[in-house]
């Protein structure tokens, strides 16, 4: 998609971004504004809109980004308590970034649902 999506500029490098984890297909990189102690964006460098799209238009892919997900997840200690993994989808779902990223929370409890 290129210069009109954020989360494509991140992954050519044209905006900063702290990146956790990077793979040939996947980038993993911290939140801006994390709403819990480890909150990291896990993306396809490929640009898809959201999780639906990417899921049907390349499942592997889907797959990567799952297990890059779980590779941080790893690195930040979070196995052993457990973490959340989240797909905003949509405007009911209160997606704001329409490049697919899965927000990988933990660090702390998380109750039933994060606002
Ligand atoms: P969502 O509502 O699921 O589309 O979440 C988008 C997330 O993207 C939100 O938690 C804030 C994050 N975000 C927005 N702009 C930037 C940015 O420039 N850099 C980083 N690292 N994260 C961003």
């Amino acid at each position: 998609m290129g210069s009109d999506c954020l989360f494509c500029r991140i992954v050519a490098g044209e905006i900063p971004a702290t990146v956790v984890r990077e793979t040939p297909r996947t980038l993993a990189f911290r939140d801006i504004a994390p709403k819990a102690p480890v909150h990291v964006l896990v993306i396809p460098k490929e640009h898809y809109a959201d999780v639906a799209t990417l899921a049907e238009g390349d499942p592997a892919l889907a797959g990567e980004v799952l297990a890059t997900a779980a590779a941080v997840a790893e690195d930040e200690g979070l196995l052993g308590d457990g973490f959340r993994l989240m797909f905003n989808t949509g405007a009911y779902g209160g997606q704001e970034v329409f490049h697919v990223h899965g927000h990988l929370f933990g660090g702390a409890p998380l109750g039933p649902m994060l606002a």
